[in-house]
């Protein structure tokens, strides 16, 4: 396995067709400086080209997912540098990943931490997880996403009181808003995380990404452009043999054998 300095890679699941990607800089509870960043869309980019990953599970320690972007590195730096440096650039990467990435929350996910796990496409949390978006409290405003992905799992009031107060919400709360889709005790999280990815794993590797696609358009148009998306790339599965084999197996009363083509 490849080194890295602030995280643990891993490949799980009984086909080894699992990414876990461990975000490892304990001593900041996670706190996501530059260095991190940059090692966590690399990973992420080559796990994303590799052919044998069907899915990538990301989490933190027990004690934090991540509590935010660093305050230390952030602490003395000055409008023109964050401008012409495109300060935090690297973050969109994330965004980026075509196969699916699977949150799994436990302890503090706060800020950039938050802001991470929405960046992901499912998220799921320990019963001791805390969701924040506390920038305001250090008189700053969230960067990467806060603002848009929260309303849109939250709705506006919510997502107002989150961001404006600093104010933490817990797993449960986090469940109720919708936020996240399932809560665990806190040493399951991880393996229930890993099943799912493995669920994932098993199907049509172009499709889940042709699916990942239409539900993520959801978030950026209109509901008549996503509509049209969507039947598009429906249609787009017609010219995949992983298609024409899944309909084949189901009639044919087998399991599908799909070769991602
Ligand atoms: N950055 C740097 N270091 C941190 C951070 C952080 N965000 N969070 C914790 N640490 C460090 C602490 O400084 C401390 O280090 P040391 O031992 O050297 O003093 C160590 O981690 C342990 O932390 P605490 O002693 O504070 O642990 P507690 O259990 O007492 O408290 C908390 C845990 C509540 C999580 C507390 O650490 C805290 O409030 N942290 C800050 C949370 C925060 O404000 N996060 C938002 C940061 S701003 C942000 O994320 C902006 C995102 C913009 C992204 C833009 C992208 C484009």
């Amino acid at each position: 396995q490849k080194q890295y300095q602030y995280l643990l890679v891993d490949i799980k699941g009984q086909n080894s067709n699992v990414a876990l990607v461990q975000l490892n800089r304990p001593k900041a509870l996670n706190a996501l400086c530059d260095g991190l960043m940059t090692e966590l869309s690399t990973v992420l980019e080559s796990l994303d080209k590799d052919d044998k990953i069907g899915c990538i599970v990301l989490t933190g320690s027990t004690r934090a997912f991540a509590a935010g972007a660093d305050i230390k590195e952030m602490q003395n730096r000055k409008l023109a540098e964050v401008i012409g440096s495109g300060f935090l650039d690297q973050w969109s990467a994330v965004t980026r990943i075509k196969k699916p990435i699977i949150a799994a929350v436990n302890g503090y996910a706060l800020g950039g931490g938050c802001e991470l796990s929405m960046m992901c496409d499912i998220i799921y949390a320990g019963e001791t997880a805390e969701f924040g978006q506390p920038e305001i409290v250090i008189g700053t405003i969230p960067g990467a996403g806060g603002t848009q992905r929260l309303p849109r799992y939250v709705g506006k009031s919510k997502a107002m009181e989150i961001v404006l107060t600093g104010n933490r919400i817990n797993a449960k709360e986090a469940e109720k808003f919708g936020l996240v889709s399932a809560v665990f005790p806190p040493d399951r999280v991880v393996d229930e995380a890993i099943k799912t990815a493995e669920k994932i794993a098993s199907h049509s590797r172009i499709v889940v990404q042709l699916a990942k696609e239409a539900v993520n358009a959801a978030f950026e148009t209109t509901l008549a452009e996503g509509n049209r998306l969507e039947k598009r790339l429906f249609h787009t599965t017609f010219g995949l043999d992983d298609r024409k084999e899944g309909m084949t197996a189901f009639l044919e009363k087998r399991k599908p054998n799909f070769t991602g083509q």
